[in-house]
């Protein structure tokens, strides 16, 4: 028996020097900044990538003959390839660039939405973020469809027995988180897709909070569609991916109407652009997807076993520090969990946990993180939310414990 390649571990201090913004001092404090889950902080390379395409390639793309329109052209379209293969697609034209994942979703309950019909189903669970709610309570108010969610439990991992009775032939979506941002939870996708597909059901993957932590295979998983989100992984804000299979984009109809995805116009007619051009109107986020390339290449340098073998070090020695201090509950208990430390204090309210660690530096989120629906289950209004990245350290997880520890003493 060959033994599986022993992964190489980071070093975080090394990774740390590649990104500026870490290097200041807030409040007199060197900054830790643990709100990963809300955005990532940026490499010199993305930055770069980013400002030499400005100085060097920038034009309109797909629309001149001339050589920077080319230059830039290829530049995106190579993004494009590189997300292809980042994601584990078969081909590019099923690479669909968006503004993030909230506008992927919405892209999906509008257009294959249309085919969507009074009394059929979407499902979705009680852990997931809004974007992955709203969009379809809005497809559900346009058709009469029916919204179900499945429950999750008191670790917050979702309880695939209650998830497959909510599986019937009327389900026709099911749309579901891979990583929880506010518990941390990672849902077994694969086979939430084996089960939906067993009943007709296209499925969707919210993958804003995974695809910097581990390797994502869209075929190994299966799903329909997948969305993820650049600034969640190191890359530009505004730029996003949907994945779709081709079979299904093929079908369904453009949502938004304008140049460059079209083939001809009349008055009487239009033809649309192939894939993907058909699903991305106007003038994109040209620079975005370069932006995102060099935040991929720099992903895979580092390695995504690696990254998530130190984020789960994190996780452990985070969650033990935290555990030991008097008052704190951590919510997002689930086996296998990842990267996300939520919690609270007992008399303390989540906002004035934040407003206490911003003096020492500590950057952490609070409230009710774009979930509600999961406050609502754990019978609280907010938590406070570390959030960890490839460049954290351990002695950012110290730093974290020691301004919770103020936070003890403040309201003792
Ligand atoms: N969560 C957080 O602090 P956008 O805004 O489109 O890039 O991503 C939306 C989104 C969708 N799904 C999940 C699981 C998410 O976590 C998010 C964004 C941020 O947790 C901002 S609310």
């Amino acid at each position: 028996m060959t033994a599986a390649p022993a992964v190489k571990p980071l070093d975080p201090t090394k990774v740390r020097a590649e990104i500026p913004i870490l290097h200041q001092e807030i409040r007199g404090n060197p900054l830790v900044y643990l709100d990963n889950a809300a955005t990532t902080q940026k490499p010199a390379a993305v930055i770069d990538a980013v400002a030499d395409f400005y100085r060097r390639d920038n034009a309109n793309i797909h629309r001149g003959v001339h050589t920077l329109s080319q230059r830039a052209t290829d530049a995106y379209e190579g993004a494009r390839g590189r997300v292809r293969g980042f994601l584990g697609a078969a081909e590019d034209a099923e690479i669909v660039f968006v503004r993030g994942a909230t506008e992927g979703i919405n892209l999906v309950a509008n257009s294959l939405g249309r085919s969507i019909g009074a009394g059929d189903e979407i499902l979705i669970s009680w852990m997931e973020h809004h974007s992955n709610i709203v969009p379809w309570q809005l497809l559900c108010e346009r058709t009469g469809a029916v919204l179900k969610v499945a429950p999750i439990d008191d670790t917050g991992a979702l309880i695939l027995e209650e998830f497959e009775k909510l599986l019937s032939e009327r389900t026709k979506v099911v749309a579901m988180v891979h990583q929880s941002n506010s518990l941390g939870t990672v849902n077994p996708v694969r086979e939430i897709t084996e089960r939906a597909h067993a009943v007709g059901a296209k499925v969707l993957i919210d993958g804003a909070q995974a695809t910097s932590h581990r390797a994502v295979d869209v075929r190994e998983i299966g799903c329909d569609f997948y969305v993820t989100s650049a600034h969640k992984m190191f890359g530009p804000s505004g730029i996003g991916v949907l994945y779709g299979r081709r079979a299904l984009l093929e079908e369904m109809p453009p949502w938004q109407g304008g140049g460059d995805m079209i083939l001809t116009v009349t008055f009487e007619k239009t033809e649309y652009n192939e894939l993907p051009h058909k699903f991305e109107a106007g003038t994109p986020h040209l620079s975005g997807p370069i932006g995102l390339a060099a935040a991929i290449d720099w992903i895979e340098a580092l390695g995504l076993d690696a990254i998530a073998a130190h984020e789960d070090d994190l996780l452990r020695y985070g969650t033990e520090a935290l555990s030991e201090i008097p008052g704190v509950t951590i919510v997002g208990t689930a086996p296998g969990k990842s990267s996300v430390l939520s919690f609270t204090m007992d008399g303390v309210h989540p906002h004035d946990i934040g407003t206490i660690v911003d003096q020492e530096g500590v950057a952490i989120r609070t409230g009710h993180h774009c979930t509600q629906p999961v406050m609502d289950r754990f019978g609280i209004p907010a938590t406070a939310r570390a959030s960890f990245a490839a460049y954290n350290t351990r002695e950012d997880v110290d730093a974290l414990v020691r301004a919770v520890r103020k936070v003890a003493e403040v309201f003792a």
